[in-house]
């Protein structure tokens, strides 16, 4: 005989059940505004149910190379999975990103529910995604008519057959922090026409239609200011490379559905957006709501663990009681939510802000507060959902260790959100970048938000009156400065969250 066989956990409705979602959007957007978003969100949450289950049925797929055909022409073709596959007709469809870009405050709000509840399911899909909404932020922010003109239709398409993803191709061998020392050159025909040549080392969104690529016009000088931001169609219109050759896919711990390739880059048509310097600034748009994205799905990914985790302490049972009637099983679980909370909290205000200060309806702090809440938040919710995200599996005891369970999966991707879009101590100095205009942002951000009276209004307070002394007696000090930026950003972050 079998003996006893362990029921599956199952996952609760992704929407109606996530009841911190509901709070917040509750609270947060207008009723007028959330009534014609709900149907994207339930059909959203639907399918996050749909592919967990098909996840728990079929053998994972994972993207696939073939660089010549067979009679020996250079295809580099990639075959997707397919979520990668439904991921077009089914996020034009509930206008994830054309939701963003919509005249109104509420925009990003109701942009990023729909992320949180689609990213799990996205199988990554999310990245390009991501970069795709940032092409098209950092475009708006250039002023640049002919490609707003051009691209942005395309990019926030509410049709799979006009969409076109956009990559983001900065990170090269010498440096994906230090994007200074970037090799790839840009030189310009007689005919006027800019081509860009060189390497690019980690190209996620290769099989997009577009990019936003820095490089340096031949004859530049080195160094970060001298980079130009170009705009890249990477395929004639018979469909073929232009200029492109993917080397390889990467072999990477997690993200396995997502290409990543290394790429060259030989002769590859470029526009230039902006003036032939500063790309690293003009690009900056694009780094802001890519990172807020990784905070989003930061968040997703311990709010599935964390649901996964409750369920499951409902139905296995251990010394006589369910997990959940332990009183330490219960605590850890949660510890959890406490955590993941703080992290919603702290990653939907920014959501918030960033569409308040995009549409100038924001206070006169806010573009400030935003500025140094999106490192914060990006940083902050990577660290903290690697922890519960490891966390949850150790709730499954062996069966989190296994990979036919799912859960594995969830752990290797959550490493990625603090290593790609600036790793934890790039953003701690790019939260130094921020600081250098104080902490009255903060101070008057915790005015509006904790009541005055309110029993944890002190301990605030007090934190950002240390850090604030903490920072004026080592602002002379460029090393001691960061050598304490990650110290005092887990500290802001946390207060903030
Ligand atoms: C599913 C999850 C969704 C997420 C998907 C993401 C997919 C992942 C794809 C990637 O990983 S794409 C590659 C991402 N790469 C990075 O994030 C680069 C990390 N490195 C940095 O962020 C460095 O801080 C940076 C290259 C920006 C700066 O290096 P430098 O050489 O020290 O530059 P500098 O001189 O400090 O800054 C140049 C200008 O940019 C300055 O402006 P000015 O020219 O006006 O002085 C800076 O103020 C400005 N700047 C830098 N960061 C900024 C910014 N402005 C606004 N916001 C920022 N965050
Ligand atoms: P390094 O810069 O060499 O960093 C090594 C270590 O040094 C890190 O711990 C870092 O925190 C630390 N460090 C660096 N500078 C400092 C400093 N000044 N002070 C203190 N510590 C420092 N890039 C793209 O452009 N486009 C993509 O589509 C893309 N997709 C990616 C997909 C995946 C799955 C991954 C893993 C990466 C991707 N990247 C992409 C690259 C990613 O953005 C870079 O790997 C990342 O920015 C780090 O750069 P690096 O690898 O050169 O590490």
């Amino acid at each position: 005989t079998m003996g006893f066989v362990q029921e599956a956990p199952r996952l609760a409705h992704p929407f109606r059940d996530d009841r911190v979602l509901n709070a917040w959007l509750g609270h947060t957007l207008p009723a007028d505004r959330l009534a014609p978003v709900r149907p994207d969100l339930e059909a959203l949450a639907d399918y996050a149910v749909m592919a967990w289950d098909r996840r728990g049925r079929t053998p994972r797929g994972e993207p696939i190379l073939t660089q010549w055909d067979a009679w020996g022409s250079r295809v580099d073709r990639i075959a997707l999975t397919p979520a990668w596959e439904e991921g077009p007709g089914l996020t034009t469809k509930h206008a994830v990103l054309a939701a963003g870009h919509e005249p109104s405050r509420w925009a990003r709000v109701e942009e990023f529910a729909r992320v949180y509840l689609y990213h799990v399911a996205s199988e990554f899909y999310c990245c390009p995604l991501a970069m795709t909404d940032g092409a098209a932020t950092a475009l708006r922010a250039s002023g640049n008519a002919r490609l707003i003109e051009r691209a942005l239709p395309h990019f926030l398409s509410r049709d799979p057959a006009n969409f076109w993803l956009s990559g983001q191709w900065m990170t090269e061998t010498p440096g994906g922090s230090d994007v200074g020392r970037t090799e790839t050159t840009a030189r310009q025909d007689a005919d006027g026409q800019w081509r860009l040549y060189g390497r690019k080392w980690f190209s996620s969104a290769v099989v997009g239609e577009a990019a936003l690529a820095l490089a340096r016009p031949e004859g530049a000088a080195t160094g970060t200011a001298a980079l130009a931001l170009f705009y890249v169609e990477t395929k004639d219109e018979h469909g073929a490379w232009r200029g492109i050759t993917i080397d390889r896919l990467k072999k990477k711990l997690g993200t396995h559905e997502l290409p990543t390739a290394e790429i060259h880059l030989d002769g590859l048509p470029a526009t230039p957006v902006g003036p032939l310097d500063h790309g690293v600034r003009q690009i900056a748009p694009m780094l802001n709501v890519t990172r807020t994205w990784n905070a989003v799905c930061a968040v997703a990914s311990m709010a599935r663990a964390i649901a996964l985790a409750r369920d499951y302490a409902l139905r296995r049972s251990a010394f006589g009681h369910r997990l959940i009637d332990h009183p330490l099983h219960a605590r850890t679980l949660a510890d959890m939510q406490a955590e993941y909370e703080a992290a919603f909290s702290l990653t939907f205000h920014v959501a918030e802000l960033l569409g308040r200060t995009e549409q100038g309806e924001g206070e006169a702090q806010d573009a400030a507060l935003l500025r140094l809440l999106t490192p914060l938040a990006k940083l902050w919710t990577a660290k903290v959902s690697i922890r519960v995200v490891s966390e949850a599996l150790e709730c499954f005891g062996g069966a989190g260790y296994i990979e036919d369970t799912g859960l594995p999966q969830l752990l290797r991707d959550a490493q990625v959100y603090a290593i790609w879009e600036g790793t934890t101590n790039v953003l701690s100095l790019d939260m130094l970048r921020a600081l250098a205009s104080g902490l009255e942002p903060l101070r008057q951000a915790i005015g509006a938000l904790v009541p005055e009276g309110a029993p944890e209004r002190g301990a605030i307070v007090a934190t950002i009156d240390a850090t604030e002394a903490l920072l004026g007696d080592i602002a002379a000090d460029r090393a001691a400065l960061e050598a304490s930026a990650r110290g005092i950003a887990f500290t802001l972050a946390r207060t903030m969250a």
